[in-house]
């Protein structure tokens, strides 16, 4: 298997500088050498260079520099599965995923999605709080929100009984509304807390596996709890440690069932010595199927 990577420079999605120096902080942390000893091949397609920013124009802060930067990454990704590989994305804030999203669904219009996210990222221009886009991505990849979003989806949309949302713990208005309207499968961390993260994991896995043997995860490093990862602009409490993490990411790397993942919200300005970097690259080395021994 083949492993592609590309980087997304990209800060438009939301306001605080920064998450756009996450590929150079993730490549800083090693990020490549780890995929190398996990990987004979792996293809490093460097960083792509994103518009410039564009302002708010019909009702969307820098939506065409997103759309014009994504549609770029749409077609990479796109391409990478194509050839064969496991497609890798750098961000970034989250509005990358429109990109990532757009390129898997078309490339398999029944792929599942896992979105390891403090937030649900399910906002509309019309129920976001913060106007910022990196909260909708997840909508506009179910098909939900601006016409400008949804034209990225040129091979259609996500289905809404494929995704899975894990350790959703900030979930806006909007957002509580359109997930008990799609009933979209949400595991949020009261829940975890309950059951436990590795019963949580063989469900989400079980669920996943009923619908699809293709896999997107979409890990946004604010899903760690806030005490854990000081680079990431939106943090949340209560969330998921680096040891549950790291148990949710082996079950995944075991599952077989990853086909493509994002990291994204990395911001190496808001960071103590790219430790958040460096967590980010050890756990995608857990989802990828490290081993101790
Ligand atoms: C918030 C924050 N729900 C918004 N979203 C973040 O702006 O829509 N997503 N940080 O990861
Ligand atoms: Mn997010
Ligand atoms: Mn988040
Ligand atoms: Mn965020």
């Amino acid at each position: 298997k083949t492993i592609s990577v590309i980087g997304v420079p990209m800060h438009f999605g939301q306001g605080i500088g920064g998450v756009d120096l996450g590929p150079q902080a993730l490549r800083h942390a090693g990020f490549i050498d780890m995929l190398k000893t996990l990987y004979t091949t792996v293809i490093d397609k460097g960083d792509i260079v994103p518009s410039t920013a564009s302002g708010k124009e019909d009702g969307l802060q820098n939506g065409r520099a997103i759309v014009e930067t994504t549609n770029e990454v749409r077609d990479q990704v796109y391409e990478m599965l194509t050839e064969g590989a496991l497609p890798i994305t750098l961000g970034g804030d989250h509005s990358i995923a429109l990109g990532t999203l757009a390129g898997v669904v078309k490339h398999d219009p029944n792929v599942g999605v896992i979105w390891y996210d403090a937030h649900p990222d399910l906002n509309t221009d019309e129920t976001s709080p913060s106007g910022n886009i990196h909260g909708m991505p997840l909508a506009a990849g179910l098909g939900i929100g601006h016409e400008r979003l949804k034209s990225l989806f040129t091979g259609g949309f996500i289905k809404p009984e494929n995704v899975v949302l894990i350790a959703a713990r900030s979930i806006d208005e909007g957002e509580k509304k359109l997930i008990r309207e799609h009933g979209i499968q949400t595991y949020t961390m009261p829940y975890i807390n309950e059951k436990g993260m590795a019963a949580v994991m063989q469900e989400a896995i079980a669920y996943l596996r009923a619908k699809t043997n293709r896999v997107h995860i979409s890990f946004d490093v604010d899903s760690l709890d806030a005490r854990e990862v000081v680079g990431t602009g939106t943090r949340v409490a209560a969330g998921p440690t680096y040891r549950e993490t790291e148990l949710a990411f082996e079950m995944l790397a075991k599952s077989e069932l990853i086909t493509s993942i994002d990291v994204v919200e990395v911001n190496p300005l808001l960071d103590e010595q790219n430790k958040t970097a460096e967590i980010a690259v050890a756990l995608t080395a857990s989802l990828l199927g490290k081993t101790y021994l």
